[in-house]
């Protein structure tokens, strides 16, 4: 399999199905469905709905039995990406190499149509149950977890921590902690979101949540030095790369991706997907 293919056919799929669901611009009121497809549609890599994708796929589910709760996977992490960009957190110009929601459509109409997104994307998740074969009870439990992963306890939690960091002398196990909870419960619940609407046993689903969090921490890491090397402001911050450094970090991140596939050792040869993803990961240039 090609897997730059692969990779480009399921993007496809998920923006087609984002375009169909996302009010036209022209709708009123316009301008906040405006700056919520500008965010939308800035250049994505859609790693978290095809994640969705790649597990159901693992367990035998086709993919359009799910794509919905992938797609509003995918609109809550945009919304998690304005928000962070807005001046009141991390304050930055420029998302995906463009500038940010706020410095086009400036501060009020950007947190609005974050908040949108986020309440899209939970409208999107529930028109999952529309699917016959999908059990309603999988999709309240989808919704348990994704509010869990996403809430004070982990992805909002991390961010907290990320603006407010616990002291200036943080050690590795406060990053770690950190990591998963800012970036690697979104990526962890995608992964179960697909396992569960699946119908994946408990030992798949252990196996695919180690796999889900060795994969985001090692992201974050990922992102952090990339970031060093395009952004020398990112220096001052408490990150990975900042406090060990770029060689080590990306050995890190190299072991924690070796990890992630260990877990996926009972899935065999089905696992080729996942297997790819947890390598583009540490292999991503942006
Ligand atoms: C959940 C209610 C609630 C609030 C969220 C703002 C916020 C609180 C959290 C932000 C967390 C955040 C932005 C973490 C960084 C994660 C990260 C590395 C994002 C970049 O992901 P990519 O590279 O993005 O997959 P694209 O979509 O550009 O490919």
């Amino acid at each position: 399999m090609n897997f730059e293919k692969y990779l480009h056919h399921k993007k496809n799929i998920i923006d087609k199905s984002l375009d169909e669901f996302l009010p036209p611009e022209e709708k009123s009121p316009s301008i906040i469905h405006k700056a919520m497809r500008y965010s939308v549609f800035s250049g994505g890599k859609r790693l978290r709905p095809i994640l969705t994708l790649a597990t159901a796929e693992l367990l035998g589910k086709e993919i359009e039995k799910v794509i919905n709760v992938a797609c509003g996977i995918e609109l809550i992490h945009t919304f998690s990406l304005i928000h962070d960009d807005l001046p009141c957190i991390d304050n930055d110009d420029f998302r995906r190499g463009k500038p940010s929601n706020h410095k086009v459509f400036g501060e009020a109409i950007a947190l609005l149509a974050g908040d949108a997104l986020l309440v899209s994307g939970f409208e999107l998740i529930v028109r999952n149950s529309e699917v016959k074969e999908i059990k309603k009870q999988s999709i309240l439990k989808v919704i348990k977890e994704i509010s869990y992963y996403i809430g004070t306890e982990n992805m909002l939690g991390g961010q907290v921590e990320d603006i407010n960091p616990k002291n200036k002398n943080i050690v590795k196990e406060d990053l770690y902690n950190m990591y998963m909870k800012k970036t690697a419960a979104l990526i962890c619940v995608s992964i179960r979101a697909g396992a569960i609407l699946s119908g994946a046993n408990q030992r798949q689903l252990k196996a695919l949540t180690r796999y889900g969090e060795n994969i985001g921490v090692a992201f974050q890491v990922m992102d952090d030095i990339l970031d060093i090397m395009q952004d020398q402001r990112e220096m001052k911050k408490p990150t990975y790369p900042n406090k060990y450094g770029i060689k080590e970090s990306k050995i890190e991140a190299e072991r924690l991706i070796k990890e992630a596939k260990k877990s996926l050792k009972i899935f065999k040869h089905k696992a080729e997907v996942l297997n790819n993803l947890a390598d583009y990961i540490i292999s991503r240039e942006k």
